[in-house]
């Protein structure tokens, strides 16, 4: 059983189990809940646990590295420390006030202290000071919110969200026709703004890679101009961020920033056609992948029946796998496509293919990702075409460290 059904199951059996005690006895059960301290006391433990363990590893925005991400921060800490300064001097004064005029003993209990409503002074004071405040929050803020929609200086890259992984492409000679074509991974150039153009073709998705930029929508019928740069080579990690389907949680992206010098030669390779593979385990993939494959994946050069949005989907399209292998994670970023030791993780790779839903979450009877093929491709077969994926396109420019 894979770990998405033990999940499934488990869900299932805790649904039962509440659904039997509301028969019997709903408010046992709340009370049980809300009044117990010990529960009450673990629940928020957890949940604090929880919420501690988004502090570190990779979707972590309190460590920007370019320069939008880094604004972003700037503004949101200096909101920070005006808000805890506040919040320390108000906490303070309310402490201060409280030890001053206690009740002490011998005093009068029914004397009322000196009323201030309508103090003109005292009014002014705590109205004026949160303006001035604000005031400075939004000159210091402003310039940077309308920073982030200008044009960067780098190459355009459509971006487009589908259920539930991300297309990206590249124009690069702004004839109107992508030239490059990916999934899951954008590769940039370091130090230059890559300017995106973001939309989807099924639902609202919403891109997000913290340590670059903050958080930009992709709406169908609309494009949305949003800049990513890095000063630094490096692999880094995004997620989708608006609530997109079944898959929503699975829909990671990755951006891939390259010295100017890889990124040539990264463009250059992507742009190399297919051809008819000469092993012979890979050749019988090629076959099976032309009966089953192609209507809904397009490897250039050899197998384009699907291009434009035609795939049998209700996005209309499925990743292009011309150059498959030069990505570091497949699915949505969901899968590394390699091992720790740089092969290929033949173990993950061949179990898509055999079952995807079984992998991922999807509704391909809705045509709502990709379809199982436990049911019509024996092992040997399932071999043949994992021989040929792994043909399709050069090693990774740089690998997850
Ligand atoms: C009904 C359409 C459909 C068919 C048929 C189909 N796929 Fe897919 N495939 C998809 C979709 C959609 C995705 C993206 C799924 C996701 O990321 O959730 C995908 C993803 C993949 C990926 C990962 C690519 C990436 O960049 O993430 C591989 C590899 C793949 N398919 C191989 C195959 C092979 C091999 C076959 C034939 C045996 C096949 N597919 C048949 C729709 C299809
Ligand atoms: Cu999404």
């Amino acid at each position: 059983m894979s770990g998405w059904h033990k999940r499934v199951e488990s869900a299932k059996l805790l649904k039962k189990r509440k659904f039997a005690n509301e028969v019997h006895d709903t408010d046992m059960v709340q009370n049980r809940f809300f009044y117990n301290r010990n529960l009450r006391f673990t629940f928020l433990g957890t949940l604090l646990l929880f919420i501690s363990s988004c502090a570190s590893g990779r979707l972590d925005p309190l460590k920007p590295v370019g320069q939008n991400a880094k604004d972003i921060d700037g503004i949101m800490r200096l909101s920070a420390w005006m808000a805890i300064a506040v919040g320390l001097f108000v906490g303070a004064a309310v402490i201060a006030v409280i030890i001053k005029f206690r009740v002490r003993p011998g005093d009068d209990p029914d004397e009322l202290p000196e009323q201030i409503h309508g103090n003109k002074k005292a009014e002014l004071t705590w109205t004026l000071i949160p303006v001035v405040m604000l005031l400075f929050l939004a000159v210091a803020t402003i310039p940077s919110v309308f920073d982030l929609h200008d044009k960067g200086d780098g190459p355009t890259i459509q971006v487009t969200g589908q259920q539930w992984w991300w297309q990206f492409s590249y124009d690069l000679d702004e004839d109107g026709q992508s030239d490059i074509i990916t999934s899951n991974e954008i590769v940039i150039p370091v130090g230059q703004e890559v300017n995106l153009e973001i939309t989807s073709n099924d639902v609202i998705h919403s891109f997000w890679i913290p340590q670059l930029n903050g958080k930009k929508d992709a709406v169908p019928g609309r494009v949305h101009h949003w800049r990513i740069s890095s000063p630094v080579p490096g692999i880094f990690y995004g997620e989708c961020t608006e609530f997109c389907g079944l898959s929503h949680a699975n829909m990671q992206v990755r951006a891939v920033a390259l010295e100017a010098a890889d990124y040539k030669i990264w463009q250059e390779s992507q742009l190399a056609k297919s051809s008819i593979p000469t092993g012979e385990a890979a050749k019988r993939g090629y076959d099976l992948f032309g009966v089953h494959c192609i209507s809904c994946h397009v490897i250039n050069g050899v197998y384009e029946g699907a291009a434009d949005g035609n795939a049998n989907l209700a996005s209309g399209v499925a990743p292009n796998l011309t150059h498959l292998m030069s990505r570091t994670s497949f699915a949505g970023s969901l899968f590394e496509l390699y091992n720790e030791d740089q092969s290929v993780n033949i173990a993950d790779l061949r179990e898509w293919v055999r079952n995807a839903p079984g992998q991922k979450p999807s509704r391909p009877e809705n045509r709502q990702g990709m379809m199982s093929f436990a049911e019509i491709l024996n092992g040997p077969e399932l071999d043949d075409i994992v021989s040929y994926l792994q043909t399709l396109g050069g090693k990774p420019p740089l690998m997850p460290s």
